[in-house]
């Protein structure tokens, strides 16, 4: 009799949660974006059968400036295009293998809860289709990647994305959202070197990749390209970790995350300066916007990014709270050792160099000081890193142009001497006095043409706002 009693009261509450799951209401077809886009917030409050269409397409595309690599691709992007669903959607899965690939590929989605999160389900030969359907139960950000055999290589070419499970009860709002995810890659040629470079799985099992970068390419976020946002705005990413391999110690520079749900978690921790995004897994971090200026999304094990490409920039734009940042407020002479310590607040009065000689002695100073760390004290830089100021052709060829690269900073692509770099020089904020001190002795030296720098040509050349650097 007892148990019967037990039974009554289990069946209801069993109907009940059926019931709940099985309120799948009406039809619709996912909106798919390709990175650093995220589709719109669902605003749905009910579950339905979501249709998600995504076709692997295998593309030769750049990995950085000059260099091609055969990608494998969900949705013709690396990575693949973000899927957003809601906790309870029953989504049916169409996964389309054009006929033009040359391997069979298939999906593992970790937002699923079945074997191989739909790995076997979805093996699709080249010009086939295979659906499957899932039912989204836990909410959070999942990656999804391909499971086919080698699967190490099918990772390793860019056969990774994101699937968001958005809560029943929606994400809170914020003013922009981007999707930016890691990769690891192994080609045949080291970082930089020009051409087509094939897979290297050798590097790939040693587990050293040539390139480390975000969304695919090491241009996928600088430039013109960068991601963009206004002072007073929250900004949501999404971020992932492909792998193949390396573990990402996520960082913005300039930035502390407000909230970060490590892991994808549904729950947040506040105020992280890095965050650990494991191999096939995810992290959501926010923070809101209080100064304009680049900031720079690293990976802060710190030679991927100013060696291996893991770097993107946010351009933030509007007027500054300067209680928040000052910039420089000062430059004063510190001499410990005796000398008269003289404190200069406004940088115009800095002595001025009236001789050449002095102009080359005050500049090798502020080279010393400001520079050769990157540059290297004989200026020849570090190849595949920072470029070489000694018989610099780039240097050479334009004086406003290597004014406004110390004045402003420097990011994006440029060639040097036939080598090229994909780096961030930061704007130092250098006096215009000290600017024209350093550039004519660099031009004084290492085989550069001699030329003087003035003081009023380098006042000519403007500050911009949006400054190369940002740290
Ligand atoms: C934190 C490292 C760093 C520091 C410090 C730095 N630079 Fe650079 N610099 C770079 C990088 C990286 C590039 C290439 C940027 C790119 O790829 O877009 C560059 C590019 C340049 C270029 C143009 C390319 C060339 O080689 O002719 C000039 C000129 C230059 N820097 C001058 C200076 C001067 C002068 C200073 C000191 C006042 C300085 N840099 C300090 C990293 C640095
Ligand atoms: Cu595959």
């Amino acid at each position: 009799m007892k148990s019967v009693s037990k039974l009554a009261i289990l069946l209801p509450i069993l109907f009940l949660c059926g019931t709940s799951w099985a309120q799948v209401k009406g039809e619709e077809v996912a909106v798919l974006t390709p990175p650093p886009s995220v589709p719109p917030a669902i605003t749905r409050k009910h579950a339905t059968k979501l249709i998600v269409n995504l076709e692997v397409i295998e593309k030769k595309m750049k990995i950085a400036e000059g260099v091609d690599y055969t990608f494998w691709t969900y949705g013709g992007t690396v990575p693949g295009s973000f899927i957003r669903v809601r906790e309870g959607d029953l989504v049916e899965f169409h996964l389309r293998n054009h006929p033009t690939s040359k391997m069979p590929h298939n999906i593992d989605l970790h937002a699923v809860t079945g074997p191989g999160g739909g790995a076997s389900a979805s093996f699709t030969l080249p010009g086939h289709e295979s659906v499957f359907s899932f039912k989204a139960i836990n909410p959070g950000l999942y990656v999804y990647h391909c499971a086919t055999a080698p699967v190490g290589m099918h990772i390793a070419n860019g056969m990774y994305g994101l699937i968001l499970v958005e809560p029943e009860k929606g994400m809170p709002k914020v003013d922009r959202e981007y999707y930016v995810v890691q990769g690891d890659f192994y080609t045949k040629g080291k970082f930089g070197k020009q051409g087509y470079q094939p897979f290297d799985m050798e590097k790939a099992i040693d587990e050293n990749p040539s390139y480390v970068v975000f969304n695919g390419s090491t241009l996928s976020m600088t430039g013109d390209n960068a991601l963009k946002a206004n002072v007073g705005e929250t900004v949501r990413l999404y971020v992932g970790n492909g792998g193949p391999n390396l573990v990402s110690s996520f960082h913005v520079i300039g930035e502390i995350f407000d909230k970060v749900f490590k892991e994808g978690a549904s729950e947040f921790n506040t105020n992280i300066q890095t965050t650990l995004v494991p191999a096939g897994g995810s992290a959501i971090v926010e923070f809101k916007l209080e100064v304009p200026g680049n900031l720079v999304i690293v990976d802060h094990s710190i030679f991927r990014t100013f060696n291996k490409g893991a770097l993107g920039l946010i351009k933030v734009e509007g007027s500054g709270d300067k209680t928040v940042f000052s910039g420089k407020t000062a430059d004063n002479v510190y001499m410990p050792e005796g000398g008269a310590i003289q404190k200069v607040v406004d940088k115009e009065q800095v002595a001025t160099a009236s001789t050449l000689e002095d102009q080359l002695k005050f500049g090798k100073t502020i080279y010393a000081q400001n520079c050769a760390a990157c540059h290297q004290p004989d200026g020849k830089g570090i190849v595949g890193a920072f470029p070489p100021l000694a018989s610099s052709d780039f240097f050479n060829a334009d004086w406003k142009r290597s004014i406004d690269v110390v004045k402003n900073g420097l990011s994006g692509a440029v060639t040097v001497n036939g080598q090229l770099y994909n780096g961030v020089m930061p704007a130092l904020g250098l006096s215009d006095e000290d600017i024209s001190n350093v550039l004519t002795y660099i031009s004084h030296s290492w085989g550069n043409k001699k030329r003087i720098f003035k003081k009023p040509e380098v006042s000519s050349v403007s500050t911009r706002k949006d400054k190369g650097g940002g740290h």
